[in-house]
């Protein structure tokens, strides 16, 4: 889904700057990364319905694949819908992000993950102190996978 802050997780887990303006991702952006003391891909996936069909043949390749949503009902909804639909070109372990948590409307961690029925952990992109979080929560699951 776009705008829910893929982008922003990623620059946060790289120690970039956070800043409100992002944007939109066109096509995938791949980035290098240490998880864990190896070097890991992250691909970045543009979250518009436009770059949908780059998805499928990405996620066959993937290592982790992490779903990210905002934390509202709709759009956790529509992360279920997506999730049912290419969940099948996935053969490694799926988590989920419920991310914007400093939304006060954004349903919590535990109640996302009810609806998805994926591993879900709250985080805030925008938050600089939950940069050790996002890499604890990734090099945790890489390592379990
Ligand atoms: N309040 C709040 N805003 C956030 C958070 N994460 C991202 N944003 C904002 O949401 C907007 C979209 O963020 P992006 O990281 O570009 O979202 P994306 O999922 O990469 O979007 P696409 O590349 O289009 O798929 C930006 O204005 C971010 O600053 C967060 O945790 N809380
Ligand atoms: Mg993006």
């Amino acid at each position: 889904m776009s705008s829910v802050g893929k982008s922003s997780l990623l620059s946060l887990l790289q120690g970039r700057e956070i800043t409100k303006e992002t944007n939109p991702t066109v096509g995938l952006e791949i980035e290098d990364s240490i998880l864990n003391g190896k070097k890991v891909n992250i691909w970045d996936f543009g979250g518009q319905e436009r770059f949908r069909f780059m998805w499928e043949d990405f996620l066959r390749g993937a290592g982790l694949t992490v779903f990210v949503c905002d934390s509202t009902e709709d759009n956790i909804t529509k992360t279920k819908e997506i999730y049912n639909k290419f969940s099948r070109y996935m053969n490694t372990k799926i988590i989920a992000i419920a991310n914007k948590q400093d939304l006060p409307s954004a349903l919590s961690a535990k109640k996302v993950q009810k609806k998805l029925g994926i591993q879900t952990y709250g985080m805030s992109a925008i938050r600089a102190d939950l940069r050790d979080r996002i890499r604890e929560i990734l090099e945790y699951e890489i390592e379990t996978e």
